[in-house]
């Protein structure tokens, strides 16, 4: 998988270089990472790469001529990638687009500086516009960085295990399961009792069944076209009429 990013700070990218598992994902080939200054594609001798916005108004965009000529030439280098601009008007980035991404074989990122690209970009350079986030960044690097690292450890072979990219938080659409380590007891809190039992049953269940709890109670958004099972049906039930005698139980205190 080849990421081409194309931004005013190839520097910046140094960070994902330096380590963790993208680093390696790089060293094992896995992954290619190439940063490429759009300033390299300015033609004037000031190397100009923004300009004020026409109809006026705050702010400097950047300007089409010397980003057209970067997504070109990066798309002459990688003939089968997709084009992508960072901008909060895109797509919202999640899980499911970040395996999308790891199917494909070469993805160019484009990092807007600035308050942003000029239209005709947007409109005819790029394939999609994709967004991390309901906020506003300084500049799309981030935005791919965190694009990249996403993508990356679902790329087959990256993380060592291949379970552990499908066993995590949102693959299965719900959140992780509460996981403890050594020491059994830590400041009066004990592990609980059935993931040292040796009852692997059990505890597949007792995590299936935590999962469903904490995705209720912290992000019921996911829930929705969730896939549940009979079981999950028949547990979250159990827990409406539980909650329901508690209910009833507190409204009939005085
Ligand atoms: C995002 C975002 C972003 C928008 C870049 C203003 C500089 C900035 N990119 N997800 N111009 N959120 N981009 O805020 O992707």
């Amino acid at each position: 998988m080849d990421f081409t990013v194309l931004t005013l700070f190839p520097e910046m990218f140094s960070v994902l270089l330096a380590g963790g598992i993208v680093r390696r994902a790089i060293e094992a080939e896995y992954v290619t990472v190439e940063p490429v200054n759009i300033r390299d594609f300015a033609k004037d001798r000031h190397r100009t790469v923004d300009d004020r916005p026409y109809g006026g108004g705050s702010g400097m965009l950047m300007k089409p001529e010397p980003l057209a000529e970067a997504i070109r030439q990066a798309g002459k280098k990688h003939p089968e990638a997709r084009k992508i601009l960072l901008t909060p008007q895109g797509r919202l980035f999640d899980q499911k687009v970040a395996g999308e991404l790891a199917e494909q074989p070469s993805v160019i990122l484009v990092c807007g500086r600035y308050e942003g690209v000029d239209e005709r970009v947007r409109e005819h350079l790029v394939d999609e516009e994709l967004s991390i986030g309901n906020y506003v960044l300084t500049g799309g690097e981030l935005a791919a960085m965190v694009i990249i690292d996403a993508v990356t450890r679902l790329v087959p072979g990256t993380l060592g295990s291949e379970a552990s990219a499908q066993e995590d938080s949102f693959s299965g659409g719900l959140l992780e399961y509460p996981q403890y380590t050594r020491p059994r007891s830590f400041e009066g809190v004990d592990v609980p009792e059935v993931l040292v039992s040796g009852n692997h049953a059990a505890i597949k269940e007792w995590r299936r069944r935590a999962s469903l709890v904490r995705t209720m109670l912290k992000r019921p958004d996911l829930l929705i076209d969730q896939p549940l099972s009979k079981s999950d049906m028949a547990f979250i039930r159990k827990l409406q009429q539980d909650i329901k005698t508690i209910m009833g139980e507190r409204a009939a205190a005085p």
